[in-house]
């Protein structure tokens, strides 16, 4: 168990889910929390992480930095979204294992499993089969990252786990229309809409994909249970263990916003994956699951953000 006096190190705090950890620790009582900007400290150079490492007496790290975006974003910059995410997962696990801290929790995403591998996606299907194509570098990224975990922990008895989150929402997200996700996206889309009174709002791609939507709050919490609660070798799938269509979400945040116009679908957009389900039995039988419900987490994120568009 991490005590309050503990020296914890989040990296990627001014992020959504680094954010959320950092609210989630203090509300537990947790102050001696060491926090960096990527300008301060970036976690692509190794000889300044190391540095870090060595400056600092770490007990805990939570690995939330990372280069993140949506389907566009991920298929954009590809060459930033592999180099960026191997760099930041290398020099920091390593760190973190040559500085011997207690405890490292790194955050991985569902989508390193197989574009077409069975659902609900177990953590066993990692490396079954071939991977989505827009966002195979961010995968082959963080199933790097897992792997250090996994090689560090059977050759040198690190305690590194890893926690694979569905997609996440939540406060501090990213609402630019380029390079968001798609819940953050459409609440942007619609809020607009009504303000401009458009007769319509356009989604990506065919509205038919589903998706797995958990609040970071609900991460946050998780990633604190693992923490305290899990020393195991495999990765841990995070989420709801419900998925909805795209067009299911837009529907519900049409409702949320208030938004009475039609919608229509850009093809030339990508589509991804067809589903991503997360399996959430292992989690569950360690003892935690989700509690905040998607309408109710976007009508909170809303009420948050409207006036801030
Ligand atoms: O959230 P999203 O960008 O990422 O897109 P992925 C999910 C689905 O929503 C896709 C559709 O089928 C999109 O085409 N969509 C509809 C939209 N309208 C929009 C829109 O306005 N904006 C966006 N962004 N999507 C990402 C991965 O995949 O999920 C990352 O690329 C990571 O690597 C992340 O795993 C969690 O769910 O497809």
């Amino acid at each position: 168990m991490m005590k309050r006096e503990d020296c914890i190190y989040v990296a990627g705090h001014r992020g959504m889910v680094g954010s959320a950890i950092v609210r989630k620790l203090q509300a537990e009582g947790f102050s001696n929390i060491v926090k960096r900007t990527s300008s301060e400290l970036d976690l692509r150079d190794q000889a300044a992480v190391n540095a870090f490492f060595e400056e600092q007496s770490i007990d805990y790290v939570f690995l939330a930095a990372a280069k993140v975006g949506g389907i566009l974003a991920n298929n954009t910059y590809r060459a930033e979204f592999l180099y960026d995410n191997l760099m930041i997962a290398a020099n920091v696990i390593h760190a973190a294992h040559t500085a011997k801290v207690k405890k490292l929790l790194f955050l991985g995403s569902s989508c390193i499993y197989p574009k077409l591998a069975e659902q609900p996606l177990h953590e066993s299907s990692l490396l079954t089969g071939s991977l989505e194509p827009t966002n195979e570098p961010y995968a082959i990224a963080k199933i790097a990252g897992i792997k250090l975990c996994e090689t560090y922990r059977q050759q040198y008895g690190s305690n590194f786990i890893s926690a694979m989150p569905t997609n996440l929402y939540g406060p501090n997200d990213n609402y630019d229309l380029k390079t968001s996700h798609v819940l953050p996206a459409l609440i942007r889309k619609f809020h607009e809409a009504k303000i401009n009174n458009s007769p319509s709002v356009t989604l990506w791609g065919t509205g038919k994909p589903m998706r797995e939507f958990l609040h970071v709050d609900d991460m946050a919490d998780a990633c604190y249970f693992l923490m305290n609660n899990y020393n195991g070798l495999e990765h841990v799938n995070v989420g709801t263990g419900v998925d909805i269509t795209i067009r299911g979400l837009a529907d519900i945040i049409a409702e949320v916003v208030e938004y009475s116009g039609t919608i229509e679908h850009d093809l030339s957009k990508p589509d991804g994956t067809p589903r991503k389900l997360m399996d959430v039995s292992n989690l569950a039988s360690l003892g935690w699951s989700s509690s905040i419900e998607l309408r109710d987490g976007i009508t909170q994120v809303y009420a948050d953000i409207k006036d801030s568009f």
